[in-house]
């Protein structure tokens, strides 16, 4: 038996780079090096020395540790003093000069790091230092990246510090274990309204989010329970920050402003009343005693249902100063959210717009925030559409901090099951110049606080990871973790760099490994925009549900105002000073005005600012409405061809993530043609303009499901009509199962076979294929999608290739229910195998 064991060691030793991987370890795999690169740190020092002791010190000494022994199979000697021979030197500033008063160490900017060669007492040492712990930590993460990227070491002589004090998480993870918008299986901190006992995941987050430079996390829904800082809680709040302190990342609640009134006893939570001021402050006091490092509050007020201090006649500084009063006392941070909008807009008249509110509420607010309050401020007006221009109220907002909140949960961008990696966007939003007072004021030094001279807010994200074992779901949607890391810590960086970066860390450094994966994380984010919200008309999903699947309907005739006013002539906002809501003239002239003319609006924005007729001719020279189907068309067949290149990898991924990814883009792929076929049916119908190449509506390859000869099944109305093929699927509410027939009618040849089904969360349905009696293939319908009825949020593909067909077939599907979920179909597709 012994034997068995050692030789199944030896092939895991042996099979490298190819171990199967769950993707937990993200982009710290430390997987090992191939000797022929090993050879290249071969001067790297035996021992590691940590001057001082502290939880963040012990952590650097640890992954420095732990990367050099996965990469390079050495294990480093572990000193507490001063090492007496060549080392690797782990120290604050301060404490490496109380060593060597003598060293020449450059200037490094605050939580930035130093890293190089110097001579101390004689031997050759490796430093990374910083004016403070963090720092340290975050150069240790520098200095293994650069192994793992098998960047050479030996003339080392760098500075790096970030851009913005402020690079925090949020996540939206309620007491109860869900997450809202989460998409990667329950919290990680709670469950059954308690933390949960197990935080080894949170201690693992600490360190991926260190490992980017990232400094604080809230952990609780802005939706927020106001139980997080009831007294019993806190003890179990202290265990999170304990789990997250090591890696230097701060703890922040969201809270409910209501909670005076809520939970505090008093008949009034108005945040001018000195018993509401007086009750936080003993509430901030409470939190101190448990937590004496906590990071902050986080505020959504006044949105969405939450009550605010608007219920007082209070303004959004009235609540947030008294808040941050308490908490500077601690050194604590306010955040404050701009998110702050009605949304029982009266959606008949033409001149309300959601657009406006943030610039509305915040704008004559300017300069009344105290310094340590933070408003942050969604990237676009809106709400993390696939394209929206960047808020004007961050020219607003010139004597206040801001930070820009950014989606890595991907809400409205395919949740994590479609490749959809947010750099390129990302950085057209940070490099956009607003230019506010008639100077350059680009979004990234604004946060930065060097256009307005403030001292600088910066980068929050929603993450939202959960317990599964790749934290986000789709391995490849880690990649916008770590990219909002490297993007808070330097916005000058490239989007192409960052995707170069990821994939060599997270995949390995072989070359075609690199440029594959960094070609599809490069154009993904316009290949999604393309097949479901074109030309900055936001999303034509369904808003009032899974912000998910499409409804192109969903976001009008309601109060939410996420307009996108599509009607028989045209689509779009006017959101012009000369006939619209006036959005426009939130930004300053220059930008203004560019969105103001149809002759200069970028075409990619212009149904964020213009409403046009159908037949309106873009700068491309095509249609409105024919664009609208070219690009559904092109999308989708990118998106189809994501599944080729990935594949080309097969034997460069390790198997575990290389057949979860195939799957993601397998799925994506088919609900990409959901999505242009609901989409491109629907603005034919309305519009009354076909499409030129005749191929909305007209699909000749397809045999509609309550077309076929039905057994048990039963054909049932699917809504909005323009997501299921036809406008129907079929059921099988028959517990035994149910069967669908086609008899096949062309020629003789090899074909592959789609079967569009309804995958709903409650139950896993079976399904069968037969052709003539002959089993040919069998699945279950565990996609883990959150629908609850058969639709577009459902609509799932199974693609069964090299079938041999001949005229007069039978082919047969048969579909086994599982409690609620009815093994529904829409329908196959049968297609010439190329
Ligand atoms: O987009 C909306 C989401 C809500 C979210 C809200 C917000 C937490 O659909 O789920 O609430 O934004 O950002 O506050």
């Amino acid at each position: 038996m012994k034997r068995y064991v050692c030789l199944i060691c030896l092939l895991c030793a042996t099979a490298g780079v190819l171990r199967a991987e769950t993707g937990q370890d993200a982009w710290l795999r430390y997987a090992p090096l191939k000797n022929s690169v090993r050879a290249k740190y071969a001067s790297l020092p035996a021992a590691v020395g940590v001057i001082g002791n502290s939880a963040v010190l012990n952590s650097a000494r640890a992954e420095m540790i732990r990367g050099v022994r996965g990469m390079l199979g050495r294990t480093l000697r572990s000193e507490n003093e001063f090492p007496r021979e060549s080392a690797i030197i782990l120290a604050t500033v301060d404490s490496l000069k109380s060593i060597a008063p003598n060293l020449i160490i450059p200037e490094i900017g605050k939580e930035g790091f130093w890293l190089g060669g110097v001579n101390i007492r004689g031997n050759l040492c490796l430093v990374v230092t910083s004016p403070d712990e963090r720092g340290v930590l975050y150069g240790v993460f520098g200095l293994l990246s650069r192994i793992a990227r098998e960047e050479d070491i030996k003339l080392l002589h760098e500075t790096q510090f970030p851009s913005a004090p402020i690079r925090w998480v949020d996540q939206w993870d309620n007491l109860n274990g869900t997450i809202e918008r989460g998409y990667s299986g329950p919290s990680i901190f709670f469950e059954n309204d308690n933390v949960r006992a197990d935080l080894s995941r949170v201690s693992e987050y600490g360190r991926l989010l260190a490992s980017v430079g990232i400094n604080g996390c809230t952990i609780n829904n802005v939706n927020a329970n106001p139980r997080v800082i009831q007294d019993e809680f806190l003890p179990q709040l202290a265990r999170i920050a304990n789990a997250f302190r090591p890696w230097g990342v701060r703890l922040g609640v969201s809270i409910d402003l209501s909670s005076p009134q809520k939970i505090g006893g008093l008949d009034t939570f108005d945040p001018a009343d000195p018993r509401v001021s007086e009750w936080w402050k003993k509430r901030v006091e409470a939190i101190y005693r448990y937590i004496p490092d906590f990071g902050g509050f986080t505020v959504k007020a006044d949105s969405e249902g939450r009550l605010g201090p608007s219920q007082y006649g209070r303004t959004p500084a009235d609540a947030a100063n008294m808040l941050a009063r308490e908490l500077r006392l601690h050194g604590g941070i306010l955040f404050y959210r701009a998110f702050v909008y009605d949304h029982n807009l009266d959606w008949r008249n033409p001149k309300n717009d959601r657009a406006r509110a943030a610039y509305d509420i915040f704008h004559p607010l300017d300069g009344k925030f105290d310094d340590n309050v933070i408003i942050q401020i969604k990237h676009g007006p809106i709400d993390f559409q696939a394209r929206e221009p960047v808020s004007p109220i961050f020219g607003g907002l010139q004597k206040t901090r801001t930070a820009v909140e950014l989606p890595v949960m991907q809400e409205y961008t395919g949740q994590q099951r479609h490749l959809c990696f947010l750099m390129p966007y990302w950085k057209n939003i940070l490099d956009f110049d607003l230019q506010s007072n008639g100077a350059s004021t680009l979004v990234k030094n604004i946060l930065a606080g060097k256009s307005f001279g403030t001292s600088g807010g910066g980068y929050v994200a929603v993450v939202n990871v959960g317990l599964e074992p790749n934290w986000l779901g789709h391995p490849m949607g880690m990649a916008n973790l770590f990219g909002f890391g490297r993007l808070a810590w330097n916005p000058d960086l490239a989007a192409d760099d960052i995707a170069d970066e990821w994939t060599r860390l997270t995949f390995g450094t072989e070359q075609k490994t690199v440029l594959t994966i960094s070609n599809m994380l490069l154009r993904s984010w316009e290949v999604y925009e393309s097949y479901t919200g074109p030309l900055g008309a936001q999303t034509f999903t369904d808003i009032l549900g899974s912000h998910f699947g499409p409804n192109v309907e969903a976001s009008e005739r309601n109060g939410w105002g996420q307009w996108h006013r599509a009607d028989q002539n045209g689509i779009g906002m006017d959101r012009t000073v000369a006939t619209g809501t006036g959005f426009s003239g939130q930004y300053a002239l220059p930008v203004g005005a560019l969105y103001e003319s149809l002759q200069t609006v970028p075409d990619n924005l212009l149904l964020f600012f213009h409403h046009v007729p159908y037949t309106y001719r873009l700068h491309s020279g095509k249609t409105l409405i024919q664009h609208i189907y070219d690009v559904h068309y092109e999308g989708t067949q990118r998106a189809e061809e994501y599944i080729d290149q990935w594949r080309s990898l097969e034997g460069f991924v390790d198997e575990q993530r290389f057949w979860q990814i195939l799957g993601r883009l397998e799925f994506q792929a088919g609900h990409a043609r959901v999505w242009r076929d609901a989409i491109c049916n629907y603005f034919q119908k309305i519009s009354g303009v076909r499409d030129e190449l005749n191929r909305v509506g007209n699909y000749p390859d397809r045999v509609e499901a309550e077309g076929m000869q039905l057994n048990g099944y039963t054909s049932v109305a699917i809504t909005p009509w323009e997501n299921a093929s036809g406008g129907k699927g079929i059921d099988c509410a028959v517990s035994q199962g149910c069967t669908a027939v086609y008899r096949f009618d062309r020629g003789a040849g090899w074909y592959d076979m789609d079967v569009e089904y309804y995958d709903l969360n409650d139950g896993e349905s079976n399904f069968r294929v037969r052709v003539n009696g002959q089993f040919i293939d069998e699945w279950v319908a565990n996609n883990h999608l959150t629908a609850r009825k058969p639709g577009a949020d459902s609509s799932s593909r199974r693609r069964i290739k090299g079938v041999a067909l001949r005229p007069g077939d039978e082919i047969k599907i048969e579909g086994i229910p599982d409690r609620d979920e009815h093994a529904g179909l829409d329908f196959i597709g049968i297609y010439a195998s190329k």
